[in-house]
């Protein structure tokens, strides 16, 4: 079906993004990273692995850094011992920081609340104690359903503290996807909340969980967390947060567990219908987490106000809200509500209000942003901003010049960082204050970091070419599995090319002429036009670069003379005028693609929408949008995070507009 990209049809590099910003002097004379760290990891990966595992407090030292001899399972940091949530919260009190602000929170009606180190140690102290008091101890599993309130945090480090494993579902998830995760990793703990706010007004969540756990026999204990006060239904297995939580002891003796005890599982979507539990591990993970906090934000604990704006139900709220920032002592802003509540300028009020230096979101919301216009930012003073940072999809170099330009004062430099819920922490990334960045590119894998392009035969393709994106050495944050399915690790992620041993991360990348990465998309989201491979994200970039466009999704569609045809789906901006839909008008952008990438690239339709179907983690569904494509019944909408906006799609093409 698709054109191997080893055979004589390298990805074509449609993108023709040249420009590229220095670091400015006095960025890189005062970065953490400077460039021999990239010589050092060379010189000695395993050296270089072990001095960032020095960041952390080990009980007992490891005496090997590395075991790859039962391959692909990994055992890092071999016989250390520790405790993560000692690593990221009596610490910092026992070296005087208790008074130093962990987590400014924001709650989306407006309240707010500011958590020291030493308030950390004493809420997660009484949440394990309370944890402990219902049965809770190693290896047990604890699923959190919760929107942004500080006791998700709690109850995460608490888990850690106690050697639990948290399984995090995304608030916004369904009962029936969380009664599937639960039942997966046999849950013997729910902790939620009564409801949640969300744009403006209280959401209950708790019936979702009485739903799931009225199926789901494993659960002996839900723990709530009072945040909106609505009604609740109440069982027997049912406790109040506040009853059981607040009466603890604030003292909690840490016990140090191997490095290899497993930290946490988190499910993640793969081709197949069944979620996987990414299964995550404490040493290795913690160290590359804490690593690349440090190096890739720049972060300067003792000046550097840090928001990640991720949800804790995905991974990067894992990496960079709890495990990377507080095991380098951040202080950090956790926002609870979503960005225009109750105004488009919400996230820029709270950067002003905190004085926030290192802000990282995700593309989709930069779009966003731009699609709100730049007046927005405009208003409020952003000269904190430092450094920024994009993940989750490919940033579009439209995108990024937007955020630079109206976000970082034309200066701060952005960090595209790649990587996904398997690699724990962040793979490929430029080094800010070293690299010079380029939009669109993420560039270069990470000092310690092994990551290649390679053909369908796992050869290396030469710059300029294209292929897949494969990760060549083991990484301390590495997934140790899948829960309970160790033939799905090894088929989904190591078969493909077995035999050169490498990780295949499914997604389509290639080598500019500097032999920078640039990532494109998924592998399935691969087109193939005439024997031309075509990346969704390269058609989407050059719909998003003509002034009438705001956001743009591109399927490819099955085509019985090209293979595929591109169809693109695009919200125009809230100015353009009433006939922006129109025939001339889509002419126009068919144009542009045409211009911008070649005659080959043109969409053979372009639908106006008012949305676009996107999951809680900001990715788009193409695999919707291909239903629409190619006029078939609309798919499985469960994972979306508005689940109505298929039928807008829908409603809006059926009225011809
Ligand atoms: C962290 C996270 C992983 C997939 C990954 C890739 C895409 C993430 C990216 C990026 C291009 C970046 N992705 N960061 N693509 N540039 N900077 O998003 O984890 O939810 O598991 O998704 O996201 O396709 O394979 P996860």
């Amino acid at each position: 079906m698709t054109q191997s990209p080893g055979q004589g049809q390298a990805l074509d590099n449609l993108l023709t993004e040249s420009r590229t910003f220095p670091p400015s002097d006095e960025f890189a004379a005062q970065a953490n990273a400077q460039p021999e760290l990239y010589e050092e990891a060379k010189a000695d990966r395993e050296a270089f692995w072990a001095k960032q595992a020095e960041r952390l407090h080990w009980d007992t030292k490891w005496t090997q850094v590395l075991d790859w001899s039962d391959a692909p399972f990994a055992k890092w940091f071999v016989g250390g011992k520790l405790n993560v949530a000692y690593n990221c919260v009596d610490r910092h009190v026992e070296s005087g920081h208790g008074d130093q602000v962990a987590i400014h929170w924001e709650g989306e009606p407006g309240d707010s609340r500011a958590i020291t180190y030493a308030e950390l140690q004493r809420e997660v102290c009484k949440a394990a104690n309370a944890l402990k008091s219902l049965g809770i101890g190693a290896e047990d599993r604890v699923a959190i359903y919760m929107p942004m309130v500080p006791e998700a945090i709690f109850s995460m480090l608490a888990c850690a503290r106690l050697g639990a494993m948290h399984s995090v579902v995304f608030g916004g998830f369904s009962a029936e996807a969380l009664r599937t995760r639960i039942e997966d990793s046999s849950c013997k703990l729910v902790i939620t909340t009564d409801g949640q706010f969300r744009r403006g007004n209280p959401f209950p969540l708790k019936p979702a969980v009485d739903e799931a756990v009225a199926a789901a026999p494993s659960v002996e204990k839900v723990l709530v967390v009072r945040r909106t006060g609505s009604e609740v239904a109440w069982s027997d297995k049912d406790v109040w947060w506040h009853e059981l939580v607040d009466g603890q002891s604030d003292v909690h003796t840490p016990e140090a567990f191997d490095s290899e005890h497993p930290l946490f599982i988190l499910y993640t979507s793969g081709t197949t219908g069944k979620p996987k539990g990414i299964l995550h591990t404490s040493g290795g993970y913690l160290t590359q987490a804490s690593y690349t906090q440090h190096y890739v934000f720049d972060l300067k604990p003792d000046t550097d106000v840090y928001w990640c704006t991720a949800d804790i139900g995905w991974v990067t709220g894992h990496s960079y809200i709890v495990y990377g920032p507080l095991s380098n002592r951040v202080t950090q802003v956790v926002y609870e509500g979503t960005p225009n509540t109750p105004h488009e300028g919400r996230h820029w009020e709270i950067v002003q209000k905190y004085g926030v230096s290192i802000y990282y979101t995700a593309p989709t919301l930069i779009r966003t942003f731009m699609k709100w216009g730049a007046d927005i930012p405009a208003k409020y003073d952003l000269s904190s901003l430092r450094v920024l940072g994009s993940v989750g999809e490919p940033i579009n170099p439209e995108a990024w010049i937007w955020y630079r330009e109206n976000v970082g004062g034309g200066k701060a430099p952005i960090v595209d960082t790649w990587w996904q819920t398997e690699t724990g922490a962040i793979m490929i990334s430029p080094l800010p204050g070293v690299i010079s960045t380029k939009p669109g590119s993420a560039q270069q894998p990470l000092p310690g970091i092994g990551a290649k392009v390679v053909n369908d035969e796992g050869v290396e393709v030469p710059h300029g070419g294209g292929g897949y994106l494969v990760l060549d050495e083991p990484w301390p944050s590495m997934l140790r599995g899948i829960w309970g399915d160790e033939e799905r690790y090894r088929d989904t992620y190591w078969s493909r090319f077995g035999e050169q041993g490498f990780y295949f991360a499914g997604d389509g990348a290639k080598y500019d002429a500097d032999g920078d990465i640039w990532l494109l998309g998924r592998v399935d989201d691969v087109m193939n036009v005439s024997g031309h491979r075509i990346s969704t994200t390269e058609v989407e970039s050059a719909l998003v670069s003509h002034p009438t466009v705001a956001e743009a999704a591109v399927v490819g569609a099955s085509d019985a003379t090209t293979g595929q045809g591109i169809v693109a789906f695009v919200i125009l901006r809230g100015g353009a005028g009433s006939d922006a839909g129109g025939a001339e008008a889509i002419k126009a952008l068919r144009d542009h693609v045409a211009k911008e990438i070649g005659p080959i690239a043109k969409p053979r339709q372009i639908m106006v929408v008012p949305e676009l179907p996107k999951t809680r983690s900001g990715k788009i569904m193409r695999r919707l949008l291909r239903d629409v494509a190619e006029n078939r019944a609309v798919g499985d909408v469960t994972t979306l995070a508005d689940s109505s906006v298929m039928d807008l799609i829908s409603a809006g093409l059926q009225s011809g507009k």
